[in-house]
């Protein structure tokens, strides 16, 4: 049998800030809508992450950090004491497999509707301008709701639900958080001047539109500690919601990063294209370039193969690979990888819905 941990350091162990991890393979979050409107995660959900504790970290499935900022049917929550009891099941099967677990902190807002907010409110957003597309409620796909316009004044109590949820977090266990700030959810859509048209301080200039992302980050890291907390970026992606690229990618994303910089973040987890498709990037953006200014640990993702994951880490542009549908029909992903043995592909209608089938049913391989 072949052993590549020869050939590549990607099954040595290293440091994300204070987390430890055992290989720099990451299971990047995947949503898969197993959790009912409580949005508290359970035995099904603590099977699933141990299953994949060889990762070398695991970022859990976007979690709701409040009932506004939910945008799926089905996704978890971590503002509640149940939804905290709920996920200390996860977190101490994933640490008893001899795994890291982080909770990824999201807030939507405007991909949603009014059927997933509380009292049917509209959704909020830095401005009052509908994505493109559908919402998944429990009543099917509906076209997203116009959102409503976030209020100066609100902006605080956003911040302080991230630190509640972080808090949260904590009690239940996990080894860090990520903050979401990427794929066109509320802070993305504060960066980005496509769906950003405020004339407040969190509006206009670059500085006043990472405002809240740096706001968020620095409320966090007041709960966990800085090198407890990463943070994922997706500057080109246009999901969700058909989103517009900002106008302005490289400066706009380039100073987040120099300030992000400034708190020594445990981890960049950077989406590297289009989430979930194309690594291709429009004209004038150079994500590497964007990578090359962040000074602490970097996790690659989108569209990696082993190939890609030796060739990059071999030439040193990532400390970790994220690898995410991959781990849905592998839960030994590390193992396959590293030994050279085949790869399961799960069926696409697993992805989301349904309980334990195509979830928690693809087996390890008997080495
Ligand atoms: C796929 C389906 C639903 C949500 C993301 C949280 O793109 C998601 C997501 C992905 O970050």
């Amino acid at each position: 049998m072949v052993d590549y941990s020869k050939a590549t350091d990607l099954f040595s162990p290293t440091r994300l800030g204070a987390i430890k991890v055992s290989n720099r393979i990451a299971m990047a979050p995947l949503t898969r809508s197993r959790v009912g409107d409580d949005g508290v995660p359970g035995d099904l959900q603590a099977t699933y992450y141990a299953q994949r504790a060889g990762a070398g970290l695991i970022v859990s499935e976007a979690t709701n950090i409040s009932a506004e900022g939910r945008g799926y049917a089905m996704t978890p929550g971590i503002w509640t004491d149940e939804q905290v009891a709920g996920w200390r099941k996860v977190t101490d099967a994933v640490h008893a497999a001899g795994g890291k677990i982080v909770n990824q902190l999201w807030h939507v807002g405007r991909i949603s509707h009014v059927d997933l907010q509380p009292n049917g409110q509209l959704p909020v957003a830095p401005s009052a301008i509908a994505a493109e597309g559908k919402a998944f409620t429990n009543n099917g796909f509906v076209d997203f709701s116009t959102p409503r316009a976030l209020e100066t004044d609100e902006i605080p109590r956003i911040v302080s639900d991230y630190a509640h949820a972080a808090k949260m977090a904590k009690a239940a266990g996990f080894d860090g958080v990520e903050v979401h700030s990427a794929n066109s959810y509320l802070l993305d859509q504060f960066i980005r001047d496509s769906t950003n048209r405020r004339t407040d301080a969190y509006g206009g200039s670059i500085e006043n539109r990472t405002r809240l992302t740096l706001e968020v980050v620095e409320a966090v890291v007041g709960v966990w500690g800085h090198d407890r907390v990463g943070i994922r970026l997706s500057p080109t992606t246009p999901d969700a919601g058909n989103t517009p690229p900002d106008s302005n990618v490289m400066a706009t994303y380039g100073y987040l990063i120099e300030k992000l910089n400034n708190f020594e973040l445990a981890y960049m987890h950077f989406v590297e294209g289009d989430t979930g498709g194309s690594r291709k990037t429009p004209q004038g953006v150079d994500l590497d370039a964007l990578r090359a200014l962040f000074t602490g640990p970097y996790i690659g993702n989108n569209g990696y193969d082993f190939e890609l994951a030796k060739s990059r880490r071999g030439a040193g542009l990532v400390d970790m690979v994220a690898f995410g549908r991959p781990f849905i029909g592998n839960p030994d992903l590390i193992t396959r990888l590293r030994y050279g043995l085949a790869l399961t592909e799960a069926p696409k209608e697993a992805y989301y819905g349904g309980g334990a089938e195509g979830y928690i049913d693809f087996a390890a391989t008997v080495l």
